[in-house]
């Protein structure tokens, strides 16, 4: 009889509203400056990922929405690594176990999304392929610890190991034990805060986050002033306002650093635009909202940010649904992946 062990757990988008964009150590993904997110619900944006293994298992293999991937990646081998090492630490502690860091792995996971619509995809995979490792390997290491193998995989994924209003610490050390995500607050401090997106193209980036900081960090004058100036204090100020519920503070730092994040884009040689003129259309029509619900005296209402691609998603809070999703769908309502979220925010990873 074959000998089989296997482990399943969802992991959800995560949208920066303090972005991330640069790395001061590359093999390591070690950012150089914080980031913040909000967590996306699972019913709508999720990787699923079940993991197995057994002794008769002959490789190791990935499978993504039923395609073989290869495993062979230096961050792929890098996390699968750290995970088997932390495994033989368990399986010291008790030898009745059995010896999973041997054996190969079976994993399988499913998006239940576009994967190439630009809409983090590789945040919540990454971070489903290291949480679904870590339930079948039993690791007793905590969510924090476990972020710290998501973010060596892809950086972003560090922040999707927890729901609600995520930080990514960058943390100062040189082997990166101090760069991890944390939760600023779970889903239930601010439930009324949702997301719509706007998915305005599917089609792939040209220029990929990974390349595209790296350019950035080299080439752009502006982003000096971003890390060294700009984000350090946004980075308080933005927990101190999802702390506070203000959302018209949330929405003004959330706007400026999507705005900021694309100008030292633009400040890159060469240039890198993941903005096409529909994501500015949106811009525009945001800030006409905004104008108008200033005039009435309520501040901000709706607040847009954009990853490296044209997608917009916005946020805003529930009351104020009716008003921003009527006035968005009467100008956007033809966009090919029209979509709103019921419940934008979600706990994190769930088993
Ligand atoms: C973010 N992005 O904070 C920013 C905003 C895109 C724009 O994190 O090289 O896929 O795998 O660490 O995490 C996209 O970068 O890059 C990203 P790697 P990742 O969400």
């Amino acid at each position: 009889m074959s000998e089989v062990y296997s482990a399943s757990v969802t992991a959800p988008v995560n949208i920066a509203t303090l972005k991330y964009w640069g790395k001061r150590d590359t093999k390591l993904n070690l950012p150089t400056n914080s980031s913040i997110s909000v967590t996306l619900d699972q019913a709508h944006l999720r990787t699923l990922t079940t993991v197995s293994t057994g002794p008769q298992y002959l490789a190791s293999k990935l499978y993504l929405n039923g395609h073989e991937e290869t495993l062979n990646k230096p961050r792929l081998v890098a996390v699968l690594m750290t995970l088997k090492e932390l495994r033989k630490e368990v399986e010291a502690k008790d030898p009745t176990l059995p010896k999973f860091s041997d054996w190969n792995l079976l994993i399988v996971s499913e998006n239940n999304f576009p994967t190439a619509a630009g809409l983090a995809s590789s945040a919540a995979g990454l971070a489903a392929f290291v949480t679904a490792i870590a339930k079948l390997y039993q690791l007793p290491q905590s969510f924090s610890e476990i972020s710290k193998i998501a973010r060596q995989g892809s950086g972003s994924a560090c922040r999707s190991l927890f729901g609600g209003f995520v930080a990514w610490e960058m943390g100062e050390l040189a082997d990166g034990s101090d760069s991890k995500a944390v939760e600023v607050a779970p889903k239930s401090h601010w439930p009324d805060i949702k997301a719509a997106i706007l998915v305005v193209s599917a089609d792939k980036k040209d220029t990929s986050s990974t390349s595209g900081m790296q350019i950035t960090v080299n080439t752009s004058d502006l982003f000096q002033y971003r890390i060294k100036e700009v984000v350090p204090k946004r980075f308080v100020d933005m927990k101190d306002a999802i702390l506070k519920k203000d959302f018209n503070a949330f929405a003004d730092m959330t706007i400026k650093d999507s705005n900021s994040f694309h100008a030292v884009c633009l400040d890159s040689t060469p240039p890198i635009f993941y903005m096409n003129d529909t994501s500015k259309s949106i811009i525009k029509l945001v800030n006409l909202i905004n104008d108008q619900s200033i005039a009435n005296g309520e501040g901000l209402i709706a607040a847009y940010t954009y990853d490296a691609g044209p997608n917009a998603v916005i946020y805003y809070e529930a009351k104020n649904e009716v008003k921003i999703l009527s006035t968005l769908y009467k100008y956007f309502g033809e966009l090919p992946g029209w979509e709103a979220l019921d419940d934008a925010l979600l706990a994190g990873v769930k088993s």
